[in-house]
């Protein structure tokens, strides 16, 4: 006998969701209690670097609104909630010899035990983009790896002592493709080096990117490190990194743009999950950088391989690649959102990257799980509807659009657990609120609640409503799973995973377009 609780548990009891966001992002309240400055403080305020000229001044003013925030997650049912730690306000000029802030650990503190008091499991990211300004003047900052990781490994290690009999779950960087291409490469993102001169009057776009790239893996790895020696036998939580990443499809059968798609994808992706999760950058990046590409020591490696207990997997669309074009960005691949025939790919967000493709999401996923063999952990994933800016509160909080991704987006969630056997363990929007979206300023939201930035006051929109029911009517969370007799699919289920953990091949393949 199949009890109804059973055919409606699509999402294993123990899923996680939640919503993420982080704190240069919200936060405002830049220079209160004792925060020292991030390399976006100021580049935010220079001219011409934002959008719309906005800056990390105010935000969402949640700094101030702390318990405003958590009672809204309260209010949409959420086991979890993704946030970063500014490491300027924990330690205000950043290195390893300089003065902790009490200020800071005392507000990441509260917060931390305010979320517990509301049943919400705090999933903290050390590192979203926000270095400390000092850390950047004082020695060039990601450029110089010496002094980096050990200032990042100690920033870490506060971190664990301090909050780690609370947290659990530790995200030590945010996207690390971001950090090197658009801060050290294109120059869109503080500290907008490039070699573009009109941008930047520094920077080396052939060699910076892939000099940052190698210290954020090492900074992160020996942090690593340093919570499986130091804290994890006391403390019991995962670690690991969360890579951005979107799905590439060849745009037509050419073995060219077959190939294409690959190279796209071991530069996006490869480029942090090969060292991390197989011990070494993709041949091809060796390939195309030669020795422009730096070199991990023996010892290195050693603490690399293997420094992530999950694959965090930040994702938003899928591209259609061409081979061709120079951009080393890109794997020397151009992307499009147009197929051959001149129709789309999806439903198109106010950002010009980013379209809706669900479909794509799941080969992304099972390509990952068969690739790294690991749990995953999906810490971003959102859309910003066109134009929701310019609409009145009334029209922006219908956010169809962004529905219909959402119910595209966890359809192909549940598909990839049910049908396909991938282990994914969590499930996180992006984002808890319209907030500072980096260099499009506050003109993008990606927000499931709206924010009404004169007032700071807030108003769920659909979205919200949508995952809140989605995962309140998907994650049985009153009958304990081992109790019920196995439905005929979970026993398929347990199956395929055994043979993917023997073999490491999925045995359903993901739709391919
Ligand atoms: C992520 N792209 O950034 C970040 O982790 C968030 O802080 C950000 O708000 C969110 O996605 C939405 O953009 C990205 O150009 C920035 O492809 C740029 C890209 C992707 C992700």
């Amino acid at each position: 006998m199949i009890t109804p609780h059973v055919v409606r548990a699509k999402l294993p009891k123990d899923f996680i969701w939640g919503f993420a966001t982080a704190a240069f992002q919200i936060e405002g309240s830049t220079d209160i209690d004792g925060r020292g400055k991030s390399i976006w403080d100021d580049f935010s305020r220079q001219p011409g670097k934002t959008l719309d000229g906005g800056n990390g001044d105010v935000a969402t003013n949640s700094y101030k609104l702390w318990k405003e925030d958590i009672a809204l997650l309260k209010s949409y049912g959420v086991k979890s909630y993704r946030f970063s730690i500014a490491w300027s306000r924990i330690i205000p000029l950043g290195g390893r010899n300089d003065p902790i802030n009490p200020k800071g650990i005392e507000y990441y503190s509260n917060f931390i035990d305010e979320l517990l008091r509301n049943g919400i499991m705090p999933f903290v990211t050390l590192y979203h983009w926000d270095l400390p300004q000092n850390l950047h003047e004082r020695y060039g900052g990601w450029l110089n790896k010496e002094e980096i990781v050990a200032d990042y490994v100690h920033y870490a290690k506060v971190c664990f002592r301090e909050f780690g009999g609370r947290v659990k779950h530790w995200l030590t960087m945010n996207e690390p493709w971001c950090v090197a291409v658009l801060g050290y490469g294109r120059g869109v993102f503080a500290p907008g080096r490039s070699s573009d001169r009109l941008r930047s009057p520094e920077g080396d776009s052939s060699t910076e990117p892939w000099i940052v790239g190698h210290s954020v893996i090492l900074a992160h790895a020996y942090a690593v490190k340093a919570y499986r020696e130091e804290f994890k036998p006391t403390q019991r939580g995962q670690i690991g990194i969360t890579l951005n990443g979107d799905w590439a499809i060849p745009y037509d059968n050419s073995p060219a743009n077959v190939e294409a798609a690959q190279h796209a994808l071991d530069v996006a992706i490869g480029w942090f999950a090969d060292p991390v999760y197989l011990g070494h950058y993709p041949e091809f990046m060796q390939e195309m950088l030669g020795d422009r590409l730096p070199v991990f020591t023996t010892e290195e490696l050693a603490v690399v391989k293997g420094s992530s207990d999950f694959y965090g997997m930040n994702t938003y669309t899928t591209n259609l690649c061409k081979a061709g074009g120079d951009d080393e960005f890109q794997g020397r691949v151009e992307y499009t959102f147009t197929r051959p025939d001149g129709t789309q790919l999806g439903t198109q967000a106010h950002c010009k990257w980013l379209q809706t493709y669900p479909q794509g999401f799941r080969a992304l996923l099972n390509y990952l799980y068969k690739r790294y063999r690991l749990p995953i952990y999906v810490t971003e994933n959102g859309f910003a509807v066109k134009d929701e800016n310019s609409k009145t509160i009334e029209q922006a909080v219908q956010d169809f659009d962004r529905v219909e991704y959402f119910r595209g987006m966890t359809a192909a969630v549940v598909a990839a657990i049910v049908e396909d056997g991938v282990d994914i363990q969590a499930y996180f929007p992006w984002s808890l609120l319209d907030n500072f979206e980096w260099a499009d300023g506050y003109d993008t939201r990606f927000g499931v609640t709206y924010v009404d930035y004169p007032t700071q006051k807030r108003y769920p929109k659909e979205s919200a409503k949508f995952l809140s029911k989605f995962f309140k009517d998907n994650i049985v969370s009153d009958i304990p799973r081992s109790r019920e007799p196995p439905t005929v699919q979970q026993v398929i289920n347990a199956v395929r995973g055994a043979f993917h953990r023997l073999t490491g091949s999925v045995l359903v393949g993901a739709a391919k377009a």
